[in-house]
């Protein structure tokens, strides 16, 4: 998942390039983070101005966002992560295997790596089928680059590491001069993080990551499947309120950033399936009419009762999407894993020549 850097990571704006080397050689960290401080305040000014009331999703992961996160990763309605990881682990030889057919090395890199606990299987598959490893993690918040680095280099001594922080735009076209001759890349993209692009955008982030990739390279994309809609909701609706939490949080980030005087107990959290579109949607609803004040905008938001600031989507994919998706955006679909429930999919898409 792509996260934002906290006030603590630093609210440095367009901190220059520099590639900080650690660790015996074996850590380069890129600097590519851009400071979010204004765009934050520009994105809320409009989305809260618009006739629509909406915020961007990327947004929810500030300190207490990000480990709220986490929570929700444990809780027992939320079954996507404990899907992908039953995936790895049961699949993680075969999925390694299949990356690697016809290639004598592979390069890991990893879009919105976080903490990279997951991508541990992998690599571990990997490393017993190679000596050396290169894994080129991508994410937004340098303290989990660093953080997550150093935990992967003290556990396994064949690993070396070129970490990126940055957004994936900025990654991107930076990759290709990660990706070495003779070594296949395997671009892992986890945890259902294509479906908080919505369908377009999904289709113009894959087409933009082949564009870097050569035919034969690897993706790993995993996608949450279109279910029951109950099942959906109740995973982002949970019933000890942590998702609620994390939904609210973004009001309350607002009140500390941007001096803004929300009372949370004023919005209510909706999590609803729209089974037109195939996502859940999330949703602040206004509990009364109201008016809140942004200090740092200079800015007066009016809410009427039971209106809607909508903060996410989530959208689910059925297999035969999945094949279209890959093959709108140079890819094939070349494997599918599924968790035992059938509610979780790892997809392995094989980069097709131009
Ligand atoms: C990060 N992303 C894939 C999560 C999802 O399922 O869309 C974010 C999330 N929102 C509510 N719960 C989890």
């Amino acid at each position: 998942m792509i996260r934002q850097p906290s006030a603590e990571e630093g609210g440095t704006r367009h901190m220059p390039h520099a590639a900080n080397v650690e660790q015996g050689g074996r850590l380069k960290i890129h600097s590519l983070a851009a400071g979010a401080g204004d765009d934050f305040a520009d994105d809320v000014r409009r989305g809260l101005g618009s006739a629509r009331k909406a915020l961007a999703p990327k947004y929810f992961y500030d300190e207490l966002g990000s480990h709220l996160f986490d929570a929700i990763c444990l809780l027992p309605e939320y079954y996507l992560t404990r899907a992908e990881a039953e995936i790895f682990a049961c699949h993680a030889g075969e999925v390694v295997e299949e990356a690697r057919r016809g290639a004598e090395r592979v390069t890991l890199v990893e879009l919105g790596s976080g903490s990279a606990s997951k991508t541990r299987r992998i690599i571990e598959a990997l490393l017993e089928r190679q000596k050396h490893l290169t894994y080129v993690p991508v994410d937004i918040s340098p303290a989990a680059l660093e953080a997550s680095a150093h935990a992967l280099l003290g556990d396994y001594e064949p690993l070396r590491v070129s970490a990126y922080a940055a957004d994936y735009d900025t990654a991107l076209p930076r990759l290709s001069s990660e990706l070495e001759d003779g070594a296949r890349a395997l671009v892992l993209f986890l945890g259902s993080n294509i479906g908080n692009f919505d369908r377009a955008e999904a289709r113009d982030f894959l087409r933009r990551l082949r564009g870097v990739l050569r035919a034969g390279d690897r993706l790993l994309l995993g996608a949450d499947l279109k279910k029951d809609g109950a099942v959906l909701e109740a995973a982002y609706d949970d019933a000890l309120g942590v998702t609620a939490a994390f939904n609210l949080n973004l009001l309350a980030r607002i009140n500390r950033e941007l001096r803004a005087d929300f009372n949370l107990r004023d919005f209510r959290h909706l999590a609803l399936y729209n089974d037109t579109e195939g996502r859940v949607e999330m949703h602040l609803e206004s509990r009364r009419a109201q008016t809140v004040r942004l200090d740092a905008l200079d800015l007066e938001v009016h809410f009427g009762e039971g209106e809607r600031v909508h903060t996410e989507n989530s959208y689910k994919y059925s297999l035969e999407e999945l094949s279209a998706l890959a093959a709108a955006t140079g890819f094939s679909r070349a494997r599918t894993w599924l968790d035992a429930a059938e509610r979780f999919s790892s997809n392995l898409f094989v980069a097709t020549d131009a």
